[in-house]
């Protein structure tokens, strides 16, 4: 069986009708591996979206399938009657033996979801309308799990955002060295040894626990393409308690610079103010009747830390060796450190103005 007969024979363990016609690799996520799979249905071709699940990021599958079941149904409940209610919520298309997943021979996990047509991802930014789109989008998802009945979610990775255990994570791979880098990364090193103090602030800041994303990239927002609307948030998979301001933070690490996450020409990463604003009012739009005093005060360090969080979690990597990350290329890692480290960096000379202009939109 070659890959795509496999891809094909897996996606048919799905209650997707019809004939399997092709598979496409899909999206440029680092950890999962996705596939747009298409089936001839009465005589049409339909997309769904085929993703294996990584087992070495996400050791218990079966939890994080369980937060992802609960979440979209408790967000399908809170869409119904919106007008497009059904694409505004992703929907887990069941297994053939009803469940939300599919186990095979090796116990790799597979799921597929519904595609949601007229609708895109973009990795950068390009305009200050889609980045408040963004913002409201990742607002309205947070308010809408404020209600979310318990139990819990599980913590499918502990200390996701733990940004102090993420510099401990550093610190030993610096000394490990287990892949003979450190040499080369000597003044990233010393960027982040230089910053440990603002590690500790959102934790000992006393803030609530919410129901959170955890991973609010920029392209993790479907845009309509008639509206321009964010009309669906996607890729739940570390969807699980957290702060509020995580989810900001890394708004503003991924839709605030005009370059990509791993743009090896420096000079093109910047936080461009507007686009800091629009991000902001957007995202206040939804989010600011529930957040507190406490949280909106931090809004604009959580872009300063979660930017550095990652920068540090790309070095830790790139001194392990690449073994959590994909890499496409030598240094991968290391470019994707440095483009977030120059953020920071742009962040720091900006970072009173952006908390003065978060004060004025307070009410
Ligand atoms: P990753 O964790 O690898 O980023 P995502 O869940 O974000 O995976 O999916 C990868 C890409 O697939 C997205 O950027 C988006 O373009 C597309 N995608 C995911 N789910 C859907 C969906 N339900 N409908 C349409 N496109 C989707
Ligand atoms: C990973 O695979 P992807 O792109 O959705 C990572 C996020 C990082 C992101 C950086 C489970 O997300 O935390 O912010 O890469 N996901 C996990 O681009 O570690
Ligand atoms: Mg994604």
């Amino acid at each position: 069986m070659n890959k795509l007969q496999h891809i094909g024979a897996v996606a048919s363990q799905f209650e997707i009708p019809g004939e399997f016609l092709g598979a496409t690799p899909y999206g440029n996520g680092h950890i999962n591996d996705t596939w747009c799979v298409v089936f001839r249905q009465t005589g049409v071709p339909k997309r769904s979206i085929l993703q294996r699940i990584n087992r070495n990021v996400f050791t218990n599958p079966v939890a994080l399938m369980q937060n992802i079941e609960r979440v979209t149904s408790h967000l399908a409940a809170q869409v119904a009657g919106a007008p497009d209610h059904s694409r505004r919520v992703l929907t887990l298309i069941p297994s053939r033996d009803g469940r939300a997943w599919h186990s095979d021979e090796e116990g790799i996990f597979w799921r597929t979801w519904r595609f949601i047509e007229n609708a895109r991802t973009y990795d950068a930014v390009e305009s200050t309308e889609r980045a408040y789109q963004a913002g409201r989008a990742f607002g309205q998802f947070q308010k809408m799990l404020i209600g979310m009945p318990a139990p819990q979610l599980h913590d499918t990775i502990p200390d996701f955002h733990h940004t102090p255990k993420r510099f401990t994570a550093l610190e030993a791979a610096i000394a490990m060295d287990a892949a003979g880098r450190a040499i080369s990364a000597k003044p990233e090193i010393e960027f982040a040894l230089a910053r440990k103090q603002i590690t500790g602030i959102l934790i000992g800041a006393d803030l609530p626990e919410r129901v959170t994303h955890n991973d609010t990239k920029f392209n993790n927002v479907l845009i309509d393409d008639d509206t321009g609307e964010g009309i669906c948030i996607i890729d739940l998979d570390t969807v699980m308690p957290g702060l509020a301001l995580y989810d900001f933070g890394d708004m503003v690490r991924t839709a605030t610079s005009p370059a990509s996450e791993d743009e090896r020409n420096l000079s093109k990463v910047k936080m461009q103010f507007p686009m800091f604003e629009a991000l902001l009012r957007g995202y206040l739009a939804a989010a600011g009747g529930f957040l507190t005093k406490n949280e909106k005060q931090y809004l604009a360090f959580a872009g300063k830390l979660i930017t550095f969080e990652q920068g540090i979690r790309f070095l830790t990597d790139y001194l392990a060796g690449d073994t959590y990350y994909k890499v496409h290329r030598d240094g991968h890692n290391l470019d994707r450190c440095r483009s977030q480290f120059k953020l920071v960096e742009a962040i720091e000379r900006q970072e009173k103005r952006m908390e003065k202009l978060v004060r004025s939109i307070e009410p």
